[in-house]
């Protein structure tokens, strides 16, 4: 199918299973498991699956919970009884104990093992990368950076990123985390706000008001009290709406290069969120399958072991066109796939009434205005240039 065959370069395995898309968040919740059916289907009828390992990824145990997650957390994930469906005014009473119940972390049927099979396909992607048998190890199903130790945020209830990152710990030295989903990455920030052998970096719609979680100020570098070793390993990029691929591609670009520099990470984690795309239901961004890309094949280019996780993105056929495209550039193919989107199943039953031929690159939805300066953006760098300053690996 189109000539991809196994690739000479980059080792490339790809973390999936097909049991994810089963479950539902509820009616008019904006997360869609299915996404990753998808995504999926456009990355075998491309015929990428012949050019990586593919795995069905298990369901994490107990014990791999844990690594990040309170014994008494995970314990009321896996024995709370989910709440009535459809969730009207009626039935809707959350009980907030560990955040868990409302509109954003409902509990669904079945939500521990949605959890579990999230971080499953992570663990191992992290663990093919610590054994050597991949460098680049894809898992389109975890990126969930808001789950706290002890407690569900944003749409997220456990960190698979947190997980797989303390696994590339048991090998690497130092671990780089960088997050180009439109939100902060919190929860990921927040859990190794303490050491200085993760570096954490997350380019976000900053608007503490009125964009969720509200937190990443460009000022915000890791708690710099009681000789932390963990202070000024955290960088945020915050952004205003609109920003372009042009700008965000560069951006990328300069910060990440410097932080290489100073930092030297023995593997990289890449969370790409895809609801930084235009058109997004949740978004504010105007970048393309192109721009979004871009900050994938500048890892890739690193040549430094890299894991890929997903993450938000709430308008599924831009997220799968994202995916797949972004799988291609892990394998090197990205340039010689064709444009037009090959006729397969799920997407044609989907949406048969598609007047135009779809393609991988086109993004459905209106561009925003920019409100990023370049003014702005030049500050931005400057002031990550001199956090760097105080970094030495
Ligand atoms: N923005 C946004 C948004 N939309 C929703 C939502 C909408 C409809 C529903 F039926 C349920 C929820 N929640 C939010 C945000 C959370 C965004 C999470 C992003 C996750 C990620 O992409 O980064 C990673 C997977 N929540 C809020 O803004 C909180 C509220 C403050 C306002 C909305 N209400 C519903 C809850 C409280
Ligand atoms: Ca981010
Ligand atoms: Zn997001």
């Amino acid at each position: 199918e189109y000539g991809i065959t196994k690739p000479k370069g980059s080792k490339v395995s790809f973390h999936y299973n097909a049991e994810m898309e089963k479950y539902h968040f509820g009616e008019h919740h904006p997360m869609k498991p299915w996404r990753l059916t998808l995504t999926k289907s456009l990355v075998s009828a491309y015929g990428m699956n012949f050019a990586m390992d593919n795995y069905t990824s298990r369901a994490a145990t107990y014990e791999e919970l844990t690594s990040f997650h309170t014994d008494d957390y995970i314990d009321h994930l896996a024995t709370v009884a989910p709440q009535p469906q459809p969730l009207d005014v009626e039935n809707n009473n959350p009980d907030l104990r560990f955040n868990l119940g409302g509109s954003d972390c409902p509990l669904f049927e079945g939500l521990y093992n949605y959890c579990s099979m999230s971080a499953g396909a992570s663990f191992d992607a992290a663990r093919k990368i610590c054994s050597n048998q991949s460098d680049i190890a894809i898992a389109w199903g975890g990126g969930l950076h808001h789950a706290k130790k002890a407690e569900a945020s944003g749409f997220c209830y456990i960190n698979d990123i947190v997980i797989a990152i303390l696994q590339l710990l048991r090998i690497h030295a130092r671990v780089l985390y960088i997050d180009i989903d439109v939100h902060h990455g919190d929860g990921v920030e927040e859990a190794f706000f303490s050491t200085d052998r993760v570096m954490t970096v997350s380019f976000h719609k900053y608007d503490p008001q009125y964009f969720f979680p509200g937190t990443g100020a460009l000022e915000d570098n890791g708690p710099k009290s009681e000789h932390n070793p963990g202070a000024h390993h955290a960088i945020n990029v915050p952004l205003n709406d609109g920003i372009t691929d042009e700008q965000y591609s560069k951006l990328f670009e300069s910060v990440i290069s410097k932080v290489i520099e100073k930092f030297r990470p023995g593997a990289i984690a890449l969370q790409c969120g895809a609801d930084s795309l235009a058109g997004d239901r949740l978004g504010r961004f105007n970048l393309l399958v192109e721009g979004h890309a871009s900050c994938v094949e500048f890892c890739k280019k690193l040549n430094i072991p890299l894991v890929i996780f997903g993450g938000g993105g709430y308008t599924p056929r831009n997220v799968a066109r994202a995916w797949a495209y972004e799988t291609a550039v892990a394998i090197g193919q990205h340039k010689n796939i064709p444009t037009q989107i090959p006729i397969h199943t799920v997407w044609r039953d989907r949406f048969k009434n598609e007047s135009l031929l779809p393609t991988i690159h086109q993004i459905l939805g209106e561009p925003r205005q920019n409100r990023n300066t370049q003014k702005r953006l030049t500050e931005i760098v400057q002031h990550v240039t001199e956090q760097l300053r105080f970094v030495n690996a």
